[in-house]
């Protein structure tokens, strides 16, 4: 298979933006701990800032960009094309990122990883995010290239199931990410002063209609481990090809339209819209569902091929041995907690209680932590002796990492819940108010929040070492496909899935009749253009 070296290169982005991402996250539990106090360089906002764009932006997209090119390139190969254009999205989406980073570290960007306005960044954060884009779009289009490429000598066939659910999400990343682009034409000129004021409530519109689709752009990144690669290690076929299909178009199409579930406080937006975006947030319980069912079916199977029945047998008779098996079974695990916090979120009424306090900062450690960080590190373990033909330098390094990082975001992430329950808000450095006495209630949360803070850094190094152990070790591995086969037996999929033009306006038409309304109001009301300003 060609292309390691640009997979690889991808990975290596990832873990360089989680190191250090995963760093300024244990500095701000300890400082809202009052253990530490942060200052000067380490401005608690800019840190913030740092945290949460190299962890929930830049190590999720270049992690994803590798492991669906991995699966692209595995499933459909294709010995003659080059690599040149997958390289040149690389390049793009690094020098973004570089550019974005060191604005950030340079303490002209402290707008948080959301850059609501009117703060006002220095214009290089808006065009190196900019770039970070435009460059997983050519991601998106070396993929296209090559499925062209690949039907050339399969006229008629279907994608294979790897590459249609790398493909379909890069296609519902490509819809969503159309929203933060079209902000950048308001917040590039804005910040070169080239334009007097900026339109925030639109901004803001335009930022979570891409901002919900982010989230399921990185859980559908670890769809395609847990649907592709986890019956290879349980040695089964894949459950069902035709209903990993369905769900994935399922979340293409429920993904886009319900951005406004992150807005139920912003003025401006009328109730009824507010409702409607609740109720196709709920929907997405059925592939999520879907997705439940066909992964316990999937340990099932393997359970009653060895004998076992029952579920306790069942459990029993798994691979805990494995690493990357019990990373990603830890990382479900997880995701059960997180996906009924997000009906806790959906619920408007509910949401007013939660909406800025810890309990959504919460929610989003344990299912960005949980499914997706969890399953890419899990993963790794795998991809990268794939990948590099080295052994995994210590299996056991990889078993302790996987169990601390699930230790440490539990405690960390129930913590922050019940910090968010007692009223603790979020994006703010100092939380002792004077010694308020409501204050002090969320102190002893908050040393358990910093607490799984150091377990997770624990983790971190574990992992870190292991990876580069990895890249030293001389001991070889095969490089055999990390994904399973379909089941010989399965009657092919209904063609219609995977006419992704069909699907596209099925999801635009999904976009209109969620946004049209709410576009259209605020555009009879008045337009008060913010000139912006910097708190830092
Ligand atoms: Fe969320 C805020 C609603 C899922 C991430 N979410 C956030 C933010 C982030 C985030 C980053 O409605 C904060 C953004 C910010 O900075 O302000 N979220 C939901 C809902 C779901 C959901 C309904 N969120 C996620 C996932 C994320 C993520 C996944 C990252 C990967 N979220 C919200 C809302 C807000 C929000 C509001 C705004 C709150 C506010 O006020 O600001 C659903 O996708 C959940 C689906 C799951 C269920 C529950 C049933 C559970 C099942 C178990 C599945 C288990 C599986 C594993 C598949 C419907 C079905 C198999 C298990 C075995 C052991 C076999
Ligand atoms: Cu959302």
């Amino acid at each position: 298979m060609n292309g390691r070296r640009l997979m690889l290169a991808h990975f290596y982005v990832a873990f360089a933006a989680f190191a250090v991402g995963t760093i300024f996250g244990l500095l701000q539990t300890l400082s809202r701990a009052s253990a530490i106090t942060l200052g000067g360089f380490f401005d608690y906002y800019k840190l913030l800032t740092a945290h949460g764009v190299l962890l929930a932006i830049v190590f999720t997209t270049f992690f994803i960009a590798g492991i669906s090119t991995y699966a692209v390139y595995d499933s459909m190969p294709v010995k003659s094309r080059s690599t040149n254009v997958g390289w040149i999205a690389w390049w793009v989406m690094t020098i973004g990122t570089v550019m974005a980073a060191v604005t950030i570290l340079a303490g002209n960007a402290s707008v948080l990883y959301t850059f609501y306005a009117p703060l006002k960044a220095s214009p290089t954060f808006y065009i190196g995010a900019t770039l970070l884009i435009v460059g997983s779009w050519i991601v998106f289009f070396d993929f296209l290239l090559h499925a062209k490429a690949w039907r050339v000598t399969h006229r008629g066939e279907r994608l294979p199931l790897p590459a249609f659910m790398a493909t379909v999400n890069f296609l519902m990343w490509f819809l969503a990410t159309l929203g933060v682009a079209v902000e950048m034409l308001y917040l590039i000129p804005w910040s070169l002063g080239w334009t007097q004021g900026v339109d925030v409530a639109m901004t803001r519109m335009y930022f979570w209609y891409f901002g919900h689709p982010l989230v399921y752009f990185w859980i559908l990144g670890a769809y395609l481990a847990w649907y592709g690669m986890v019956p290879k290690m349980l040695k089964v076929p894949v459950f069902s090809d035709a209903l990993t299909r369905v769900a994935f178009i399922g979340f293409l199409l429920l993904s886009l339209p319900v951005g406004i579930h992150h807005q139920f406080s912003d003025p401006g937006i009328a109730g009824q819209w507010k409702l409607l975006q609740t109720f196709l947030t709920l929907l997405v319980v059925v592939p999520s569902l879907m997705t439940a069912y066909a992964l316990f079916a999937t340990f099932e199977e393997s359970a009653f091929a060895k004998g076992q029945r029952g579920f306790v047998n069942i459990v029993k008779s798994l691979p805990w041995n494995d690493a990357s098996f019990t990373g990603i079974v830890l990382a479900m695990i997880l995701f059960i907690f997180g996906g009924f916090g997000g009906i806790v979120n959906a619920s408007y009424s509910i949401d007013r209680v939660v909406h800025n306090t810890m309990w959504v900062v919460g929610h989003f450690h344990i299912t960005v932590g949980g499914p997706v960080a969890l399953t890419f590190l899990a993963i790794s373990y795998r991809l990268i002796p794939a990948l590099t033909g080295r052994a995994l330098w210590s299996e056991n390094w990889a078993k302790a990492q996987v169990w601390l990082w699930f230790i440490g975001m539990s405690v960390m992430s129930l913590a922050m819940h019940i910090q968010g329950l007692l009223g603790a808000p979020r994006r703010v450095s100092d939380i002792a108010y004077y010694g308020s006495s409501e204050a002090a209630a969320w102190h002893p949360w908050a040393l358990l929040t910093a607490g799984g803070g150091i377990v997770l850094m624990l983790s971190v190094v574990a992992f870190v070492v292991n990876i580069i152990g990895t890249l030293r070790n001389d001991e070889r591995v095969g490089s055999e496909t990390l994904f399973a086969e379909t089941r010989a037996n399965e009657a092919p999929p209904p063609m219609g899935l995977d006419r992704l033009k069909f699907w596209t306006v099925v999801a635009v038409a999904l976009v209109i009749i969620a946004y049209a309304g709410p576009v259209m109001e605020h555009y009879q009301q008045h337009i008060y253009l913010a000139p912006g300003m910097r708190t830092w």
